[in-house]
């Protein structure tokens, strides 16, 4: 098995496996065994405001409140008149965590580390929804993606950079498109209560600025990751698990009408949803299936440990190990290449579908993203 495992291991690294310049994205060089993942610990949160502000507190919660199996949302229902978007032209790369990170750095660092030349007592520090986007590539066929990496203190923080084609995207999308964004944050307004006795308030104001976050340590084979991802709303009942056990994802999506739709819904969206909750340990996802008028018309409770059983009988499907087993991989393949230690270095990896993922270095370029606040506080 020895033997067998190297060979996979340097197939996986481009045709040459001297020369460790790419990292191939082939389903079959991932099936093996599945890696380590330690059980994700909740090790803080924190919340931004209706205007985007960082608060070190959970006063974003919500909690979770049961409809009715066939409740008739209306999710068109305030796009035009209650509804504050948020800027996504802003680009907030990684600042938000860096800014929990420093008001918490005592939480993960073990005692007496302060001495220690690393800052921080982990291997990488990145958003959940890079990681989804790593768990997805052995399976993605339509978009590729940019993630910048830099190596600080011993750390490597990664952050994605915005694709050619995603800004074209994000620029020419059209009204239809930007109503259908706005019909996943509705579905959360008619399911979330702002706090355990109060009931949901479907007539008040959609705003996209406010979000909770959970930040997760866990560990995937020799990597120590630290992650933050937003959370839509907690299962309110006081006796519900500790977090992240106690977290609801909650999501919408069209109805499923025929074989073939609900073939597409096990091989492509459910793909999506259990890379996203599994990562963070969020055991539930509640969906809202909608008709064409975006009326919701069912809903339904995937458990994330179930999902694997349900797709099994879908041919050729996707499998959790080899998604696993990729960003593992992938990683290692970080921390081989990104070997200068430097704020002012960032390694851009890149890749598209049906490619292998490549890289190139940039020093003191548009792509440094540690701010001088984060470096000059980890330095002292
Ligand atoms: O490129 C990105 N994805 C970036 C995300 C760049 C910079 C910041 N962010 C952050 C924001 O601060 C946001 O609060 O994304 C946070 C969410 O991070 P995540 O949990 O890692 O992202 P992801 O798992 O992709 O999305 C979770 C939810 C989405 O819910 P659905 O059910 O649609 O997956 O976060 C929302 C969305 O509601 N969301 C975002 N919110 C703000 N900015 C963004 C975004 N770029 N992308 C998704
Ligand atoms: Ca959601």
């Amino acid at each position: 098995t020895n033997t067998q495992h190297q060979y996979r291991s340097e197939s996986a690294l481009g045709q040459n496996p001297l020369s460790c310049r790419t990292l191939s994205t082939r389903r079959e060089l991932y099936e093996r065994d599945f890696p380590v993942y330690k059980q994700p610990v909740e090790v803080g949160c924190f919340s931004l405001d209706s205007e985007r502000r960082f608060f070190n507190d959970s006063r974003q919660m919500r909690y979770y409140v049961e409809p009715d199996r066939n409740p008739n949302f209306n999710l068109r229902d305030g796009y035009r008149d209650r509804f504050i978007k948020r800027d996504d032209s802003v680009k907030e790369r990684l600042d938000h965590i860096l800014r929990w990170i420093v008001a918490n750095k005592s939480k993960i660092n073990p005692t007496g580390a302060a001495a220690s030349p690393r800052a921080l007592d982990v291997d990488f520090v990145t958003w959940r929804g890079h990681l989804t986007k790593l768990l997805t590539t052995p399976y993605e066929t339509r978009e590729g993606w940019l993630l910048a990496v830099t190596r600080f203190r011993g750390t490597f923080y990664i952050s994605e950079v915005e694709t050619e084609a995603a800004h074209r995207e994000r620029e020419n999308r059209t009204e239809r498109h930007e109503e259908m964004m706005y019909w996943g944050y509705k579905f959360e307004q008619y399911t979330c209560a702002d706090n355990t006795h109060s009931l949901p308030d479907p007539g008040g104001v959609v705003n996209t600025n406010e979000a909770f976050c959970t930040v997760v340590q866990t560990r995937l084979a020799d990597h120590r990751l630290l992650f933050s991802g937003e959370v839509d709303c907690r299962d309110k009942d006081p006796k519900a698990p500790a977090a992240p056990a106690c977290y609801v994802e909650l999501k919408t999506s069209a109805e499923i009408c025929t074989p073939k739709q609900r073939s597409n819904f096990h091989r492509f969206k459910l793909l999506k949803w259990w890379a996203q909750s599994f990562l963070p340990g969020v055991p539930r996802v509640v969906a809202g299936f909608r008709d064409q008028e975006g009326v919701v018309v069912s809903v339904e409770t995937f458990h994330i440990s179930k999902i694997s059983h349900l797709i099994k009988n879908e041919y050729n499907c996707w499998k959790p190990t080899v998604c696993m087993n990729f960003c593992c991989d992938f990683l290692s393949f970080v921390k081989r290449v990104v070997t200068e230690d430097s704020h002012r270095v960032v390694y851009l990896f890149s890749w598209d579908p049906y490619k292998d993922v490549t890289y190139s270095a940039h020093r003191d370029s548009q792509y440094c993203f540690l701010p001088h606040w984060y470096v000059e506080e980890m330095t002292r």
